[in-house]
């Protein structure tokens, strides 16, 4: 008699990382499923919700104390990650030297036909890994970084589209790269096309505030829509002003949210800047030296302004 195959399922970002995370989750599960989160604290609150898997594998999501306290209660839960963490865990595989991506074959081994979608998930989050060096002598630098960039704008187009990841995801694990996927190219073009970068660009530039060093886009009170383009084109337009750092901001239901980005030519680890404040508001934050995010109450919101630009010069 076969063996049976696990029911496993992947709770996972939907961005560009957790697009390639489900590829490579799907390399080893066809038939798992997969949910897509917009935010770190939603991964608990889906892995909860029990639907009698074996197997529930969280990726691109920090280990937190809430996280370890779910991977002790839970042994069906493994975690893959690569934001900096205090703590180890069992079942956690935490390398911040890659994306969470490159770090998800080593709980589900990985096909060789995804060494090319890894390298697009190392590249956007900036590590300079073995898969990225592999595929750069095959087929040239410019030419993944084209890929890296297609396979970005194109789930942007439509951020609450979770079926174009899966189908994307689906694709990228039979080991086509963006650009021999027709639905992703359409949206490429789509974006590039449409004028949506070059709008969106001209409105960051226009609600750009600089705070010293800082590059800040306040978008508290009136909340434009950036065509899933906010982050890029804040970092273009800071860039421009001179900024080593920037900062998106805007609230949500109950909360701020601000999402810091490193320009260039600094020297400000912006995800311990990051966890540091958050710890002494109560509140859960981090990321990566370049690129870092928290959700706060909406009173901390211009005390972490104030303190970034102090930071930042
Ligand atoms: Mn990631």
């Amino acid at each position: 008699m076969g063996k049976r195959l696990p029911k496993a399922r992947l709770i996972t970002r939907g961005n560009l990382d957790g697009i390639v995370c489900a590829a490579v989750f799907l390399g080893r599960y066809p038939s798992g499923e997969i949910t897509f989160i917009s935010s770190p604290p939603s991964a608990a609150e889906a892995a909860s919700n029990d639907g009698g898997h074996d197997v529930i594998i969280i990726a691109d999501v920090p280990l937190t104390p809430e996280i370890m306290a779910l991977l002790d209660k839970d042994p069906r839960i493994m975690l893959v990650d690569h934001h900096p963490a205090c703590e180890c865990h069992p079942q956690a595989v935490v390398d911040v030297s890659m994306s969470a991506a490159g770090a998800a074959p080593r709980h589900f081994g990985l096909l060789s036909s995804l060494t090319g979608a890894v390298a697009l998930a190392d590249l956007y989050e900036r590590s300079e890994t073995a898969a990225v060096a592999w595929m750069a002598a095959t087929m040239g630098r410019e030419r993944i970084e084209l890929e890296s960039r297609i396979l970005d704008f194109s789930w942007r187009y439509n951020i609450e589209d979770d079926g174009f990841r899966l189908e994307t995801a689906r694709a990228l694990s039979a080991g086509s790269l963006p650009s021999e996927v027709g639905s992703v190219v359409d949206r490429y073009q789509a974006m590039i096309g449409g004028d949506r970068w070059a709008r969106a660009l001209s409105k960051v530039r226009e609600k750009l505030q600089v705070r010293g060093g800082l590059g800040l886009l306040d978008l508290r009170r009136d909340r434009p829509s950036l065509y899933g383009f906010g982050s890029l084109a804040l970092v273009e337009a800071a860039r421009e002003r001179g900024c080593r750092y920037a900062m998106l901001v805007h609230d949500s239901r109950d909360a701020s949210v601000a999402s810091l980005r490193a320009c260039g030519g600094g020297n400000v680890d912006l995800g311990l800047f990051v966890r540091d404040f958050a710890r002494a508001h109560g509140t859960d934050g981090g990321g990566h030296p370049g690129s870092a995010g928290v959700r706060l109450p909406r009173q901390a919101a211009d005390r972490l302004i104030d303190e970034l630009a102090a930071a930042v010069g």
